[in-house]
């Protein structure tokens, strides 16, 4: 067979043989391919969270049980990280469009020593389709950091993020620091990223542990919520 023959063409895949190459386009860090498959299904109208979650998210899991298992290391995971991030920025637009009233301000960063960033980027664009003003404030936050974005930007949200168990409880520095400071209470602290749980989240004092994107924006929503009532009863 000629190399054109065996070339596969995108578009002429249906939906579920196109995710399933995605996968391995993403697995193997290939960005125009992302690019290009996000694109189709985007045109074959598929909803932009169903292409975050089933093309894109569903693929990095593959990818990141082939790191754990030493098959994949960080090379290859950084190309593959990049291709996510191409089909990322096709879809955080369509994401942050949805014409939602804005219901609260959020800043978010990954912490100290950290310098995984797809997850917060993925909260962080979540955020702003429910109608967020997310200030990202990237990766490797120490807590002057964080104070210096608080300060700026006076969110109601501060979100972190971690994704090693080395990095996590960095996370506890911040939240002390604002308590020792008096100002802990001032702000909904939510907290995410693949090694935490909800333990964890209570015992470093956060207002919530949240396992994905669509469970950080209920969790605001909620927060937000309450802290309208509160205000309304006085
Ligand atoms: Co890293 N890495 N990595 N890595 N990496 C993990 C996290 C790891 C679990 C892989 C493994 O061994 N299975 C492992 C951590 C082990 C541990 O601590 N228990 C690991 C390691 C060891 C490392 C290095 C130390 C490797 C090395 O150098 N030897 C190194 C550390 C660098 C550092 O940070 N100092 C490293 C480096 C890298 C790359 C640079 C190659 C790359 C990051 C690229 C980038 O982010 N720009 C990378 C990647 C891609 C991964 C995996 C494969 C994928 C992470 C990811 O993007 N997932 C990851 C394996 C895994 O997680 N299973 C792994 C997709 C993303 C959508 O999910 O980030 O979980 P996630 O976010 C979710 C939720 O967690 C939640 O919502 C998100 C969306 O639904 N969430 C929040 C996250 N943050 C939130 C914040 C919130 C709320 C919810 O605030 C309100």
């Amino acid at each position: 067979m000629s190399e054109e023959e065996d070339e596969i063409i995108l578009a002429e895949l249906d939906d579920d043989e196109l995710v399933a190459q995605m996968h391995d386009d993403l697995y193997d860090g290939l960005k125009d391919e992302i690019t290009e498959g996000t694109n189709i299904l985007l045109e074959r109208g598929w909803t932009p969270y169903d292409v975050l979650t089933k093309a894109l998210v569903e693929g990095m899991r593959i990818v990141g049980i082939d790191f754990r298992d030493g098959i994949l290391f960080v090379p290859e995971v950084l190309l593959a990280a990049n291709a996510m991030k191409a089909g990322m920025f096709i879809l955080r637009p369509l994401l942050a469009e949805t014409g939602a009233p804005k219901l609260g301000s959020m800043v978010i960063g990954t912490v100290k020593g950290d310098i995984h960033d797809i997850g917060k980027n993925l909260v962080g664009m979540m955020m702003e389709g429910a109608g967020f003003d997310v200030h990202d404030i990237g990766i490797n936050t120490d807590v002057d950091g964080y104070f210096a974005a608080i300060e700026e930007h006076k969110p109601d949200i501060l979100g972190m993020s971690a994704l090693l168990t080395t990095t996590m409880p960095y996370m506890k520095v911040v939240i002390d620091t604002m308590v020792e400071k008096g100002m802990r209470d001032d702000y909904t602290i939510l907290v995410g990223g693949a090694p935490l749980n909800e333990e964890f989240g209570a015992a470093i004092g956060a207002d919530a542990y949240c396992r994905d994107a669509a469970v950080a924006v209920e969790t605001a929503k909620e927060f937000m919520a309450k802290k309208h009532n509160q205000m309304a009863a006085g």
